[in-house]
C-alpha cells in the first residue's frame, strides 16, 4: 500500500547537495527524533503513496468518484478549524520592530519555547521535508523555502499550494538560502499550540495545529509575515491581495489587485463571471491569484505583481452555482475538502449551496440542524489553480502583470459607500491604513466585530504597521508610475438587516468604473473623503435598487464620517512617533475638511 522511500534518520544526511539544508535537517531529526524521514520529490506516485496511506489511517475519507472524481474530505479536530491569532508571535529582536499589530516574544524565549514542544515530538512519526517555490519556478520575483513537517495532510496541501518538490530543490541548490519552516501537529492541543516567526532568521515555527494558515507554511507564514519582512527591506510589496485581469470589449485587459480581510471575498471576485449583457459584449476577467500577491517595481515605473501560490486553499460555504460558478467548476475533481459536510451519496455539502442535502455534519456526526451549521463556517477546499476555467496564462508569467489599480475593502455593515476612489497615493495608503472590517470565522474568537484591519495585513504583516505604512509610502517617487487606488464595500446592509448591493458578478459594475476612472473616461464627486461615484456613473441597468440602496450605496454620510475619522486619528496615535508625519497630516486635512 505505502511504498515511500523513506529512510532511516541517519541515513537522510547528504541527501541534498546543500550542506546547510543536510545540516538542518539532521538538527531537527535530532531534536524531534522521527521514525523516518522522507525527502518529497513532489511526483504523482509520492502523491498517490500518501493518498492511499492517509485513507488508510482515515485521515482522508473518499468522496463520491462519480459526481468527485479523486476527492477527498478531510475532518479536523473540532478545535484546529481556523488560524490562531493570539498565539501567533513575530520574534525580533526588538519589540518595537515586531509592532503593536503583532505578539511578540524575544527569540531566544521564543526558540527556547518551540524548541520544548519539539523536543522527540515526532518519535513513531514520519518526517517529511518539502522543498518548494513561492512562485513560477523560472521567476525572479519568486522564493524558495523549505518545510519539514509529520503531517501527510500538510504534504498533500502543500503539493496543490506550491510548486513543491524537485524544481523547487534546484532552485533552492542553485540560489544556496531558504526559508526554513519547521511544523508538527504535535497532539493538536490547543494549549499547546504557537506560530512563532524569525524574520531575521527566516525561520518559522509552528506547533499543534494542522489547519491552513497555521500549518502550511509557504502561504501565510512564509509569503506574507516573512516575505513582507523580506520586501521592506529589498523594495518590494507582499500583500494579502486577489490579483484579477479585466478584460474588455476591445480586448484590452487591466490588472487590479484587491485586499480584502479573510473571508471578505477575494476568491469570489477573482473568479468573477460578468453579468449577463456584459458577457455578451466580451467583457472577461482571468483568474491570476485569490489571496496573495508579490509585486514590485519595473523598469517603466509600474508595478509588477506575481501570485506566489499554485492553488487555492478557499472557503466553501457561500460558494454556489450562482455565486461562484468557476469555483465550483475548480473544485469538481482532485480537491481536498476539509470540514465540509456530506450528502446521503457522499457528495461534500456546504451552507449556500443550492443542491442536495447535508446528513453528516463536518464533526462526522449526523446532520442535526439544531447543533449548527452542517459544514464548518470555515470549511475549505483546497484545488490546483490549473483547475479554474479562468485561470489566466499569465499567471506562468516569471515578469508578472502590470496592476492598473488597487483596491482596498471590508465588510462594513454601515457608512462605508460601494466605491470611492482616492486622490492620490498617500491618499490611497490612508484608506489602506484605515481600512475597517466585521471579523469572519477565518481566525478564531468573536464574529462580526469591527476591528481595523489595515491592507487587510492585521493578521499577516511581519513587521510594524507604522514602518509598513511609511514602505507603502516610499513607492511614491520620480519615475514612479503607480496604480490608482480604490475603496469597496459590497457588504452595506439595509435597516432590515440585508445586503444592499447584489455583489458577486454584479460587482463587475464597479470595476469598469474603476478602470474608466484609470483611463480618464468616467465621472465623480469630489468628496472629503475621495472621489465617489453617482448611481448614474456606475452602470446598474438590469438590477434593481431601492432607493435606500441608492442613497446608502452611492451616498456620503458627513456626520457618520467625522466621527469615523476621529476614530481613525486614535487609531493612527497607537503606533507612537514611528507613525509617518504624512499620514497624519493626510488624515487631519481630511478630518478638517469634514469639519468645515
Ligand atoms: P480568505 O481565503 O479567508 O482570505 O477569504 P477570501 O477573501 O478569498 O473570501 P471569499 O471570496 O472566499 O468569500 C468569503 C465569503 O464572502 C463567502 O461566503 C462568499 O460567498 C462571501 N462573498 C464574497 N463576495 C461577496 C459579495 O460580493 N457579496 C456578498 N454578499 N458576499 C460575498
Ligand atoms: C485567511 O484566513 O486569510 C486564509 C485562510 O486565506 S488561511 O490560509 O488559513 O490563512
Ligand atoms: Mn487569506
Amino acid at each position: 500500500m505505502n511504498n515511500l522511500s523513506q529512510t532511516a534518520p541517519a541515513e537522510s544526511a547528504g541527501r541534498s547537495k546543500l550542506a546547510a539544508l543536510n545540516d538542518w535537517v539532521a538538527q531537527v531529526a535530532a531534536l524531534t527524533q522521527p521514525d523516518a524521514i522522507h525527502w518529497c520529490d513532489g511526483s504523482d506516485a509520492e502523491n498517490a503513496a500518501l493518498v492511499a496511506k492517509m485513507e488508510a489511517d482515515g485521515t482522508l475519507v473518499r468522496l463520491n468518484e462519480q459526481t468527485h472524481p479523486n476527492s477527498w474530505l478531510h475532518r479536523s479536530h473540532p478545535d484546529d478549524v481556523a488560524r490562531v491569532e493570539h498565539l501567533t508571535f513575530v520574534c525580533t529582536p526588538e519589540q518595537e520592530d515586531a509592532g503593536p499589530n503583532n505578539h511578540w516574544m524575544a527569540p531566544a524565549d521564543g526558540h527556547a519555547q518551540m524548541d520544548a514542544l519539539f523536543a522527540g515530538c515526532m518519535k513513531g512519526r514520519t518526517m517529511y521535508v518539502i522543498p518548494y517555490c513561492m512562485g513560477p519556478i523560472d521567476s525572479p520575483l519568486s522564493r524558495c523555502g523549505v518545510e519539514i513537517t509529520d503531517s501527510a495532510y500538510v504534504v498533500a496541501n502543500m503539493r496543490v499550494m506550491t510548486r513543491m518538490g524537485a524544481p523547487a530543490l534546484a532552485r533552492i541548490e542553485r540560489e544556496g538560502s531558504f526559508v526554513k519552516g519547521l511544523h508538527s501537529v504535535g497532539e493538536l492541543d490547543p494549549n499547546r499550540r504557537f506560530i512563532m516567526h524569525f524574520p531575521e532568521e527566516l525561520t518559522i515555527k509552528s506547533f499543534g495545529s494542522g489547519y491552513g494558515g497555521n500549518a502550511l507554511l509557504g502561504k501565510k507564514c512564509h509569503a506574507l509575515r516573512i516575505a513582507s519582512h523580506q520586501a521592506k527591506a529589498e523594495g518590494w510589496l507582499a500583500e494579502h491581495m486577489l490579483i484579477l485581469g479585466l478584460e474588455n470589449p476591445q480586448g484590452e485587459t487591466h490588472y487590479i489587485a484587491a485586499a480584502f480581510p479573510s473571508a471578505c471575498g477575494k476568491t469570489n471576485l477573482a473568479m468573477l463571471i460578468p453579468p449577463e449583457g456584459y458577457r455578451q459584449d466580451g467583457w472577461k476577467v482571468w483568474t491570476i491569484g485569490d489571496d496573495i500577491c508579490w509585486m514590485r517595481p519595473g523598469a517603466d515605473g509600474r508595478l509588477y505583481a506575481i501570485n506566489p501560490e499554485a492553488g487555492f486553499f478557499g472557503v466553501a460555504p457561500g460558494t454556489s452555482i450562482n455565486s461562484n460558478p468557476n469555483a465550483l467548476k475548480t473544485v469538481a475533481h482532485d480537491t481536498i475538502f476539509t470540514n465540509v459536510a456530506v450528502t446521503a451519496d457522499n457528495q461534500p455539502w456546504w451552507e449556500g449551496l443550492s443542491e442536495g442535502k447535508p446528513v453528516i455534519d463536518w464533526r462526522g456526526n449526523e446532520y442535526d440542524s439544531s447543533k449548527g451549521p452542517a459544514a464548518h463556517p470555515n470549511s475549505r477546499f483546497t484545488v490546483s489553480a490549473q483547475q479554474c476555467p479562468s485561470y489566466s496564462p499569465k499567471a506562468e508569467d516569471a515578469q508578472g502583470v502590470p496592476i492598473s489599480a488597487i483596491v482596498f475593502g471590508g465588510r462594513r455593515a454601515s457608512l462605508v459607500p460601494l466605491v470611492f476612489e482616492a486622490r492620490d497615493w498617500t491618499h490611497g495608503v490612508l484608506v489602506g491604513a484605515a481600512m475597517g472590517s466585521e471579523t469572519t470565522a477565518a481566525a478564531t474568537g468573536a464574529v462580526g466585530v469591527m476591528r481595523r484591519d489595515p491592507m487587510a495585513m492585521k493578521p499577516f504583516c511581519g513587521y510594524n504597521f507604522a514602518d509598513y505604512f511609511s514602505h507603502w509610502l516610499s513607492f511614491d517617487k520620480e519615475g514612479a508610475k503607480l496604480p490608482k487606488i480604490f475603496h469597496v464595500n459590497w457588504f452595506r446592509k439595509g435597516d432590515d438587516g440585508k445586503f444592499l448591493w447584489p455583489g458577486f458578478g454584479d460587482n463587475l459594475r464597479v470595476l469598469e468604473w474603476m478602470i474608466k476612472r484609470v483611463k480618464g473616461e468616467a465621472a465623480a464627486q469630489e468628496t472629503p473623503i475621495g472621489n465617489l461615484p453617482s448611481a448614474d456613473d456606475v452602470n446598474i441597468a438590469g438590477i434593481q435598487l431601492s432607493d435606500e440602496a441608492n442613497a446608502k450605496l452611492f451616498g456620503f454620510d458627513h456626520a457618520g464620517w467625522r466621527a469615523e475619522f476621529e476614530s481613525i486619528g486614535e487609531y493612527l496615535q497607537e503606533y507612537g512617533p514611528r507613525m509617518p508625519q504624512a499620514l497624519h497630516d493626510e488624515q487631519q486635512r481630511i478630518a478638517r475638511s469634514l469639519d468645515a
